[in-house]
This record gives C-alpha cells, sequence and structure tokens, in this order.
C-alpha cells in the first residue's frame, strides 16, 4: 500500500444526475432537488475535480436510479484493483451493475464482486494513508467487511471495521482523510476513538455538514457555506476550494459521494 493512495488520483468516474433524482432517497428536511440546477452544480463539480488533476470520465444519466449521481457507493477503487459492491438500500442494488462497464474499462479483470449476503457502500469506506476503514452502518455489514477484507489483503491493505453512529448514512458522512495521517471529522464521529492514531481535524460546530469533503491530489474540496470548518482547513495549510452542492445535500449527498477516484495503473503493473 503506497502512503499517497489516499488522496493522489489520476482518474475520475462520475455520472450526471438523472431527472429522477427528484424520487431519491432522503432523510435530509431540504426540499426536493431541483434536476437542472443539480446538473450545474454536478457540472462545476467536475470542473473542480479536472482542476485539481484529474481526468473525469462522465457517464450518462441512468433514469432507473434516483440515487445514480452518487457514483462512490456502487464501487470501491484502489490503484490495484475495484470491487464492485452491493447496497444495503434495495433499490439502489442495481446501480452496481450499471458501473460495471467503466471499471471493467480502466480494471478488467481486476474487478471483483461481493458474495451474496455481503452489503457495502462506498460511502462506508475511507482510505487513509495506513489502512482502510469501512463503517458498519445501516447500509454495510460484517459479511461485507470481511469480504473487502479478504479482496485486498493480497495488496497488502489492513482494513479496520468501526462503527458508523446511528443517526449517520455513511462512514464518509462525517469524515474525509486528508492525506497522510490527517483525518477532517465530525466530533460525534471523532469521540467514538476511531481515529486515536490520526491528527483529527474537527469541523466547526454546527457545520457536521462539511465533513463530507474530499482531497483530490493538493486541493480540498469542501462544501460552500461552511466558512469556519473553511478557515480552519486555510490555517492548518490546506488549499480550499469551495463548491455549491445544495442540491446533493438535499439527498444525503456531499462531495465524496459523487465520484468515484483512482490511480490507474496499467495492466502489467498489476
Ligand atoms: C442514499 O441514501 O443512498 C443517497 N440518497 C445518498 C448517498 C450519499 N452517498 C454517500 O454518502 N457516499
Amino acid at each position: 500500500m503506497q502512503d499517497d493512495v489516499s488522496h493522489r488520483f489520476t482518474h475520475a468516474i462520475t455520472r450526471i444526475p438523472a431527472i429522477s433524482c427528484v424520487n431519491g432517497i432522503t432523510t435530509a428536511n431540504l426540499g426536493t432537488p431541483d434536476a437542472a440546477r443539480f446538473r450545474s452544480q454536478h457540472a462545476a463539480y467536475v470542473a473542480a475535480l479536472e482542476r485539481a488533476g484529474v481526468s473525469v470520465t462522465v457517464l450518462a444519466p441512468d433514469e432507473r436510479f434516483p440515487d445514480s449521481v452518487f457514483v462512490e457507493d456502487p464501487a470501491f477503487c484502489l490503484p490495484e484493483i475495484a470491487v464492485l459492491l452491493r447496497s444495503g438500500a434495495p433499490e439502489r442494488q442495481g446501480e452496481a451493475a450499471a458501473i460495471e462497464p467503466a471499471i471493467r474499462s480502466f480494471y478488467g479483470k481486476h474487478a471483483f464482486s461481493l458474495s451474496d449476503g455481503a452489503l457495502v457502500d462506498g460511502g462506508d469506506i475511507l482510505v487513509t494513508g495506513s489502512e482502510v476503514l469501512v463503517g458498519l452502518s445501516n447500509r454495510t455489514n460484517a459479511y461485507g467487511v470481511n469480504e473487502i477484507i479478504e479482496l485486498v489483503r493480497p495488496w497488502g491493505y489492513k482494513v479496520r471495521a468501526i462503527e458508523t453512529p446511528v443517526s449517520v448514512l455513511h462512514l464518509k458522512t462525517d469524515c474525509a482523510t486528508l492525506g497522510g495521517n490527517t483525518i477532517l471529522a465530525t466530533k460525534r464521529l471523532a469521540e467514538g476513538g476511531a481515529f486515536s492514531d490520526y491528527k483529527t481535524i474537527l469541523v466547526a460546530d454546527g457545520e457536521e455538514a462539511a465533513a463530507n469533503a474530499v482531497r483530490v491530489n493538493d486541493t480540498v474540496l469542501l462544501a460552500e457555506g461552511f466558512d469556519q470548518t473553511a478557515a480552519i482547513l486555510s490555517e492548518a495549510g490546506f488549499s480550499v476550494e469551495c463548491l455549491d452542492i445544495s442540491e446533493a445535500r438535499k439527498l444525503d449527498g456531499g462531495l465524496s459521494c459523487m465520484s468515484l477516484r483512482f490511480s490507474s495503473l496499467s495492466a502489467c503493473e498489476r
């Protein structure tokens, strides 16, 4: 496992929001997303990923799946392998098959599927500089974690399961890796002790949604409107770019959920 696998990326896969996003799963109570506005915010997100140095594959909208813009959930990508996942949300389980052709175009036979009964959402997987943390949640079960452990072990990745707080959708709803040994997290997640071996930067009180950030190469993408957390990160030396993701937030989504990021190795290196 390379130290910078948590934030050094060459490629990303995204999917344009479906018009059917108005029927997406939500607990947010922020209203119904406006599909046109969501698409324009998504285009700005793709542009930000490109500015951060990744080549972005933008997939066509998939109206069958209202939440399909959140491509992070149906797959998990490391430089060496990808895993097609199975969501704990039954209405999202078809998304792995929908994204499989894009994953195979990069990974070929190095893309694996989970066994029956194993449930994992990509939003529950956090890759740090030293390990892979998998959150046990309503979407991810222990069987799924064990499958991830077995699949990544040959490449030297250590996997640790941690509890996602009950009120939190996914592990990465409340945290992000900032590279090396540093994690951005909410207080409610950090106080469980899972990050005791890390330097933890806490989001400001009242700005919990800022924790669903993403570091891409030398840029930390942060949701707009969380000025205190943006200042904390800037003062800590990070280059922060804020993006308006109001429509994704209406579906409990954040910045990490809308892309699958990876460094693509050529076949002979795998
Ligand atoms: C869902 O409930 O599955 C979507 N409405 C939101 C998914 C957000 N994904 C993520 O945090 N990785």
